[in-house]
């Protein structure tokens, strides 16, 4: 892939493929791919930009070398109220804005996992919505050894994910699992060699992107309506709105309140 940058970021990179699929890659291997404030708020503006950008139909999320997806928070900026974007401002979770714009993003997110997926990185793999993982792959939990822990999506969806017996297993006692055990757990959705990380994640993105966008857009919000409650939702009945929208029964409310007149919604079936 002749991967062209977009953009200018310090933490991460934002690369598009020229065939519709974004890459969002954390540079930040120093520290095993940690996200700081920041790199969550570029990651945000990535997906946004991705997102508007009507070219895009897949989205890739990554880290930089080989060694790690995400190791979770970084803990040199871990402040006593959350993590610091700067000294002596309040500290915050950037992070949960982050997942539920993952979860809320009309278009499939794909994570492609080298090395440590850990923390707060393996939260961040969970959310996405496939996972491609390379056989030098490793997860795990380290929320509690660090004095931390997601209770939201980190507990909940892995829960809904491998059952929620292992789910406690993974977080209560903080071990690592290597990519074979990742793919019995449903962690993942393949492993492959790690030379091969990135054809076969562009692989299975093309085969999406050769697909319907309006009924992947429709799937992924009906997946995730139930688990995301009234959230969930808006998500699938705004999207129903917007087919709705185009019908002529919508058009005639509109154009009755610009005409100022009685819609005339009699010519319309009352479908069985
Ligand atoms: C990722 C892991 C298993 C890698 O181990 P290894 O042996 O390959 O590398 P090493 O030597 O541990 O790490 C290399 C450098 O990266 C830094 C290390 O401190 C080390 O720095 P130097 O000694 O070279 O200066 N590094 C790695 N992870 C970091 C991190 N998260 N923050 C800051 N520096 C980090 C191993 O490094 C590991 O277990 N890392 C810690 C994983 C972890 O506990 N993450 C935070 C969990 S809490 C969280 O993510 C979270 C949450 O629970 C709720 C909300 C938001 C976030």
């Amino acid at each position: 892939v002749g991967w062209k940058q977009v953009g200018d970021y310090a933490d991460i990179r934002l690369e598009h493929s020229g065939d519709g699929i974004a890459k969002i890659t954390i540079c930040r291997p120093e520290v095993r791919n940690a996200f700081r404030p920041q790199t969550l708020v570029e990651i945000s503006d990535a997906l946004d930009v991705a997102r508007e950008d009507t070219s895009i139909g897949v989205i890739i999320l990554t880290g930089q070398g080989d060694l790690a997806f995400c190791s979770g928070g970084d803990q040199r900026v871990r402040g006593d109220t959350g993590y610091l974007s700067e000294p002596g401002r309040p500290g915050r979770f950037h992070v949960t804005d982050l997942h539920v714009q993952i979860r809320r993003l009309p278009k499939p997110v794909v994570a492609m996992v080298a090395g440590y997926a850990v923390g707060g990185g393996q939260v961040l793999q969970l959310v996405c919505d496939l996972a491609i993982a390379a056989d030098n792959a490793r997860f795990g939990q380290t929320g509690p050894r660090v004095g931390s822990f997601d209770g939201g999506f980190g507990a909940g969806l892995l829960a809904n994910l491998v059952g929620t017996r292992k789910a406690k297993e993974i977080w209560f006692l903080c071990r690592q699992y290597d990519a074979r055990q990742a793919l019995e757990l449903g962690l993942v959705n393949t492993v492959v060699p790690l030379a091969g990380l990135e054809a076969e994640t562009v692989r299975w993105c093309r085969e999406m992107l050769a697909l319907s966008p309006f009924a992947l857009r429709m799937l992924k919000a009906s997946f995730h309506a139930a688990e995301d409650g009234l959230a969930g939702i808006q998500q699938l009945a705004h999207d129903a709105n917007l087919l709705f929208y185009a019908s002529e029964e919508a058009k005639e409310g509109r154009e009755a309140y610009k005409d100022k007149r009685t819609p005339d919604f009699g010519r319309f079936p009352r479908r069985p």
